[in-house]
């Protein structure tokens, strides 16, 4: 499934997409799941709530998270044995897994700012790893994922305010100017496995008509002893429990300096910001 470029690949750029590895009709079937459950009311998560009178059309289909906690799809999706031996061969170790979430995207919602999962996961030592699941196809008009390739060997940013008009969080890392931020073109089925250190984001939906839906994956790798509390209850591939220390902090964060021309990223000593789980 994975081959050796392949995981030359992604250690180099940070990240992998592995084209088909759930079938057309695998995909169909979790559309059709994930939009029935989002039409039968709201779940733990909903952060935002649910009100399908609002403007905002996040307000209307806002991401789901952590169903695996209470729907069989979910759970049998996360460890699905195809994910495990990918995320196996990428990090030379199986993961636990820590998390599920559905974002559906519909026409005109936000992005999410650029950013790095590690800055919500905190795992220690090491790092996280996500497989993102392309439900509809995804580019640039619908809001596809971007991403800095190689920035995965970056140490953890400290984070900026985000312009919430494009972004649905609220925190970014600033990036050099000139850095690329590509687009990473996926069809349905696709999935992009990813480095918790990978600096990502998407950009808004800017199809009058399209959904952008995706099932998202976040693994913590198999030698973590601290997470951030959220994150404690995780599970191995096998979905048996694990219990892994909470209360992570994630070390220190850098913030960008000029050496000699060269922006480098340069350790304040500061911790990074806490997490707030609003949205
Ligand atoms: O799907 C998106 O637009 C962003 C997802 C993301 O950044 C993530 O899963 O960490």
């Amino acid at each position: 499934m994975i081959t050796p470029a392949g995981i030359q690949t992604y250690q180099k750029q940070g990240y992998l997409v592995v084209r088909q590895l759930f079938t057309p009709d695998e995909v169909e079937s979790y559309r059709e799941h994930f939009m029935h459950l989002r039409s039968q009311g709201s779940y733990p998560g909903d952060l935002v709530g649910i009100n399908n009178a609002s403007n905002d059309p996040l307000k209307r289909f806002p991401r789901m998270i952590n169903m695996h906690h209470w729907d069989q799809v979910s759970l049998q999706w996360l460890i699905d044995a195809r994910l495990n031996q990918c995320l196996t061969a990428l990090l030379d170790r199986e993961p636990y897994a820590a998390q599920t979430m559905l974002y559906f995207k519909p026409a005109g919602a936000r992005g999410q700012a650029l950013h790095q999962d590690q800055y919500f996961l905190r795992v220690q030592p090491g790092t996280c790893m996500a497989a993102w699941l392309a439900l509809d196809p995804c580019d640039e008009a619908n809001g596809c994922l971007r991403a800095v390739p190689g920035s995965h060997t970056w140490p953890l940013l400290c984070t900026e305010k985000a312009d919430t008009t494009s972004s649905f969080t609220d925190v970014t890392v600033p990036i050099p100017e000139g850095t690329a931020v590509d687009p990473v073109f996926m069809d349905a089925g696709d999935v992009m496995f990813f480095n918790g250190s990978l600096v990502h984001g998407s950009f808004p939906n800017t199809t009058p008509d399209r959904f952008r839906r995706s099932l998202i994956g976040h693994y913590i790798e198999g030698d973590a002893k601290q997470v951030s509390s959220f994150y404690s209850n995780s599970l191995r591939m096998d979905g048996t429990p694990i219990h892994i220390e909470g209360g992570s902090t994630g070390g220190v964060c850098g913030v960008w300096v000029d050496q000699d021309g060269t922006q480098v990223v340069e350790l304040t000593g500061r911790r990074p910001e806490p997490v707030k789980l609003t949205e």
